[in-house]
């Protein structure tokens, strides 16, 4: 039975190398085992379907690599943000503009290596045919955030606060719209968030706090009255909270997920934020149809 099929490139250099792993870590791509021996190594990215296919009769236009994505237009603009931020306007030369297909679909191409181009495409009705599916989106435009943030182990803190707002402006959220509030420690978010939340000016809380398992006594049970206590509130008062306390073993596992390693979880709270307000807008203008 076949197991996996990788599709092998040689970067050709270690700049190159370093370029395209940059490229798709910024397009979100799950990472995948990848290795590192003396005479090579491999950076890979995982995709949850792929096929093989052959091709008799007319080609997409498109010289490289097809990925299907879900946000096309998502994915252009982080291809573009990508380029500019690794080559000037300059390279916005090696980006497509989004065109039709001959097969229902909407493609561009992008080269974040010159020699290596990259087709995105997506189906232009790709909910033809399958039950629709009500989601929020990710656009924070118009919407007001609270950020709830505790001081306690400041230097993890600080870091999800950082993600978190680069979530949110990203998103196109104005900075007048996003307040922060601090509290002592994670103990205190819960009170400070709900209270927030009754005022009923925001259309989402983010909470962002780290509980380090060896140096917090009672850890346990602070970490569950935390996180029941902000679920308790989302509830009472119906706004969405995002959950982004961390709770870790070590500082340096806390490090990791404040944005070192295993992404930014202040970040993905806000994100999550984001969609929930979203979610809970169209749900308030009439829901599913
Ligand atoms: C007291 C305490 C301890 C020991 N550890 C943590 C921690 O790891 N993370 C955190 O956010 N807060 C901690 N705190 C502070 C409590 O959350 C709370 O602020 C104080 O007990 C005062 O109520």
């Amino acid at each position: 039975m076949i197991k996996t099929i990788s599709f092998l490139r040689p970067a050709g250099s270690a700049a190159a190398y370093d370029r395209l792993a940059s490229f798709f870590a910024a397009l979100g791509f799950a990472p995948g085992r990848g290795w590192q021996e003396q005479s090579s190594r491999g950076v890979s990215f995982l995709v949850p379907l792929a096929n093989l296919e052959f091709v008799d009769g007319q080609m997409p236009s498109t010289a490289g690599t097809l990925i299907e994505v879900t946000s096309l237009d998502a994915i252009h603009q982080a291809a573009e943000s990508w380029l500019r931020s690794n080559g000037g306007d300059q390279a916005l030369s090696r980006l497509s503009a989004i065109e039709d297909t001959h097969w229902k679909s909407r493609l561009f191409t992008v080269e974040p290596e010159p020699g290596f181009p990259f087709s995105f495409w997506a189906l232009t009705d790709p909910l033809k045919g399958k039950p629709v599916a009500l989601e929020g989106d990710l656009s924070a435009e118009g919407m007001r955030f609270a950020i709830v943030v505790a001081r306690w182990n400041a230097v993890i803190t600080d870091r999800l606060l950082d993600g978190a707002l680069d979530a949110l402006q990203r998103s196109g959220a104005d900075r007048g719209d996003i307040a922060i509030i601090r509290v002592p420690g994670s103990w205190e978010i819960p009170a400070a968030a709900h209270a927030v939340a009754g005022a009923g000016i925001v259309d989402a809380i983010i909470t962002l706090g780290c509980l380090l398992r060896g140096e917090t006594a009672h850890y346990e049970a602070i970490y569950n009255e935390v996180a029941r206590s902000i679920g308790q509130s989302q509830q009472q008062t119906g706004v969405p909270h995002s959950f982004g306390v961390l709770t870790c073993d070590t500082l340096e596992q806390a490090l990791d997920r404040a944005g070192i390693k295993s992404g930014n979880k202040g970040f993905e709270a806000a994100a999550a934020a984001i969609e929930m307000a979203s979610l809970r807008r169209k749900l308030q203008q009439g829901g599913p149809a």
